[in-house]
């Protein structure tokens, strides 16, 4: 398989130092030979350019949502160089960077299928908006503006209005919501597998029914993003807001074993590792596991 490797190396969406070196730093500890022992062709695109802002730029328009104009601008370049991606033939591997990312992202994905889904294997439900966010920070509200809710900046990135059906979004690995995110998952039926859904019926459980779900569906194209605190942070401390109680590696695995073995999944994110955080580079030695486990399933 052809596989393009995009690194963004933002951290404005979470307002934190360290994620924007991930791409590097990975890169710099055998990213691309290790996607090439699997037989695939890699290419690696390079860093989208993120701009420099300053303490000012914060809150631009008087905006609660933080760098609101940077974030618009990377995420509609990202959307456009996942698009071509696809449309090339080729799988991209999008390298974070923060969350904030995956608007454009999967924005790109939507361009080039109309039915698609998106898998968001997260602690969080990044479904805020900015009126529900208790922190301005758009790492925690690409899922809605994906959706066509919230700030019309963010729900207008790459191409007017909402990119998903809610219908068509699963959230997984979920332990940390905030007030307005709870409501508005009741408000879009949203499938959301918590952390105790998986500690009460098992991952595999949780799996097949999202594979039974896209089937009834008819969703043909899935869009999978990554947040790596979704795993324990026992595993995984690399990362900017650790939530207790999350995904032990071997049931990681055994839910993107299910999914990749649907061969819906066009397109990756891996976002949110953070090396500042992390000891002895625990977190960046998972991360790259977890492209091995699954560039050998791709
Ligand atoms: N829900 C909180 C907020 O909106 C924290 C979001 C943290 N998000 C991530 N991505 N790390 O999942 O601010
Ligand atoms: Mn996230
Ligand atoms: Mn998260
Ligand atoms: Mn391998």
């Amino acid at each position: 398989m052809k596989i393009n490797v995009i690194g963004v190396p933002l951290n404005l969406g979470c307002d934190r130092k360290g994620v924007e070196k991930a791409p590097n730093y990975l890169r710099e500890r055998g990213l691309m030979s290790l996607i090439r022992s699997h037989g695939h062709k890699a290419f690696d695109l390079g860093n989208l350019y993120v701009p420099p802002v300053t303490e000012e730029e914060k809150y631009l328009k008087g905006s609660r949502l933080k760098y609101l104009d940077v974030i618009v601008e990377v995420n509609n370049n990202l959307a456009e160089l996942v698009y071509d991606t696809l449309r090339g033939g080729a799988f991209p591997l999008v390298i974070g960077g923060d969350h904030s990312l995956g608007l454009g992202s999967a924005s790109g994905v939507g361009k080039c299928y109309d039915d698609f889904g998106i898998i968001w294997l997260d602690a969080h439900g990044d479904i805020n908006t900015g009126e529900t966010s208790p922190s301005g920070n758009i790492h925690g509200m690409p899922l809605s503006a994906l959706m066509g809710l919230g700030s019309e900046e963010l729900v207008n990135v790459y191409s007017p209005g909402n990119k998903v059906l809610p219908q068509n979004v699963f959230l997984v690995g979920t332990r940390s919501l905030d007030e307005g995110e709870c409501a508005l998952i009741e408000e879009q039926h949203l499938s959301v597998y918590t952390m105790d859904t998986i500690r009460d019926k098992g991952i595999a459980f949780v799996a097949e029914d999202i594979k039974n779900k896209l089937r009834e569906r008819k969703i043909r194209n899935v869009h999978f993003s990554i947040d790596v605190d979704s795993i324990d942070p026992s595993y995984a401390p690399g990362t900017g807001t650790r939530v207790p109680e999350g995904l032990i590696p071997s049931e990681f695995e055994e839910f993107v074993s299910h999914i990749l073995s649907t061969n819906l999944i066009k397109s990756l994110d891996l976002v949110e590792l953070n090396p500042e955080l992390d000891s002895d580079d625990k977190t960046t030695n998972l991360c790259l596991s977890v492209i091995d486990y699954i560039t050998s399933r791709l």
